[in-house]
């Protein structure tokens, strides 16, 4: 089907394509480093990554080096229409030095911001609370421990430092999202201590004020995790709570919460209490497994809310996920393609005519016209979308990803 007679097919609905595409191109998606390389870092004692989160696999090409990552990176923003973001972690530094956690700077993050400002891409950025001798009993920022817990602290203030210097360089406020692993494998006796040893040291860590137009402080809950299986220091209530109190964003990734939530659900709630949400796009199966999105109804319903909701304005959508047994490339590639297919899919649904529906307890009309909407082509609206953009998709783009992935599996 050509565009012109998607777009009528979609005017026939009330729904304008145009504007549609417009505000598709306006929505930069934070693509995370950790894909590249199977979350493994560039420290010179770089190791698994622990903390209860794994990449498994052993697919040919991972990135060794920055410059491969960066290579890997360009190769895939090339494929992915619009102008986007990188997430970076702390343990990506680029340097000749080793600087230890607690003494990472601007400085050893410089290749990146060169690279990024000449890719024109805005970055995000990440503290590094895993993957350290310091780390082994998951516990950091909330370690019994004082000499620990400054240890971390000071890594934390570090990453600020360098993240709102990210921002300031860029022009683009840089989005610090703070992850810590810290629980237990089993039941505690004390849930209370470690929560408020968390809560001082994020208090210690957060205490200097930054410029919001530089640096976007985030805080991200978890369930559990391999290895912390009773406890999770650092929960969905517990950083609920903090955010709104600090007005901090909150990050919510998918693969947090018990596996029947609907996270997309949460949205309308949390944005009811904290200006600003972070996301972590991601697919858990049957745990926080971080498979790559697909373009599943979770998905699907994550950017109908977004859209429905109005949230995008106050949404930084990032997105987490980490598979070595496919090309590396094509995880960033596809699982970045699919979140901008969904929400394509959501910004050209007929939201007046469902929500009057819904208003007027039309059951019946939102339920046909869900159900209908589903045969529109969006197939060919996007395909327009990619013309426009000049990236290919089908078959071009499966032999563009396959010619790359053949190139790097010597690695
Ligand atoms: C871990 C969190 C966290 C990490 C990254 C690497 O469960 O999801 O966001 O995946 O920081
Ligand atoms: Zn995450």
């Amino acid at each position: 089907m050509t565009y012109d007679s998607a777009k009528a097919a979609f005017a026939d609905w009330g729904v304008d394509t145009e504007a549609a595409l417009t505000k598709l191109a306006g929505i930069p998606i934070s693509m995370h480093c950790w894909q590249g390389d199977d979350v493994v870092g560039f420290e010179a004692k770089s190791g698994s990554s622990g903390g209860g989160i794994q990449a498994t696999g052993n697919h040919p090409g991972r990135a060794r080096t920055p410059d491969e990552l960066r290579a890997d990176l360009e190769f895939s923003y090339g494929l992915i229409p619009g102008n986007h973001r990188l997430n970076l972690h702390a343990f990506y530094l680029d340097t000749d030095q080793n600087p230890d956690r607690d003494e990472i700077e601007f400085s050893h993050f410089a290749p990146w911001v060169d690279w990024a400002r000449d890719q024109r891409l805005g970055l995000d950025f990440n503290p590094t609370f895993f993957a350290h001798a310091k780390a082994d009993d998951n516990l950091t920022l909330s370690h019994p421990d004082a000499g620990i817990r400054d240890f971390w602290i000071e890594h934390g203030r570090r990453s600020r430092d360098i993240a709102a210097q990210m921002g300031a360089a860029l022009g683009s406020a840089c989005v610090n999202n703070i992850w810590v692993p810290d629980g237990y494998k089993d039941t505690p006796v004390d849930r209370m201590a470690p929560r408020r040893r968390l809560e001082a040291s994020l208090d210690a860590m957060l205490a200097t004020d930054h410029d919001k137009t530089q640096l976007l402080d985030a805080v991200e809950s978890k369930l559990f995790g391999i290895g912390v299986e009773a406890c999770t220091v650092g929960s969905h209530e517990f950083y609920m709570g903090y955010a709104i109190r600090k007005a901090t964003l909150l990050c919510l990734d998918m693969g947090h919460f018990h596996p029947t939530e609907n996270v997309a659900d949460k949205l309308s709630s949390v944005a009811l209490s904290v200006d600003e949400i972070l996301l972590h796009v991601s697919r858990p199966m049957r745990w926080d497994s971080d498979h790559v999105i697909l373009l599943d109804d979770a998905i699907l319903q994550m950017a109908q809310e977004l859209v429905s909701a109005d949230l995008l304005g106050r949404t930084h959508i990032g997105l987490d996920f980490f598979d070595a047994t496919i090309s590396r490339t094509a995880a960033w590639v596809i699982g970045t393609r699919n979140m901008q297919k969904a929400l394509l899919r959501a910004l050209l649904a007929p939201w007046d005519r469902l929500k009057a529906a819904e208003t007027s307890l039309d059951y019946t009309s939102r339920f046909v016209v869900t159900e209908e909407i589903k045969d529109l082509p969006y197939a060919a609206v996007w395909a327009e979308f990619c013309a426009r953009m000049d990236v290919p998709l089908g078959q071009t783009l499966i032999s563009e990803l396959d010619t790359y992935q053949a190139n790097v599996a010597d690695r």
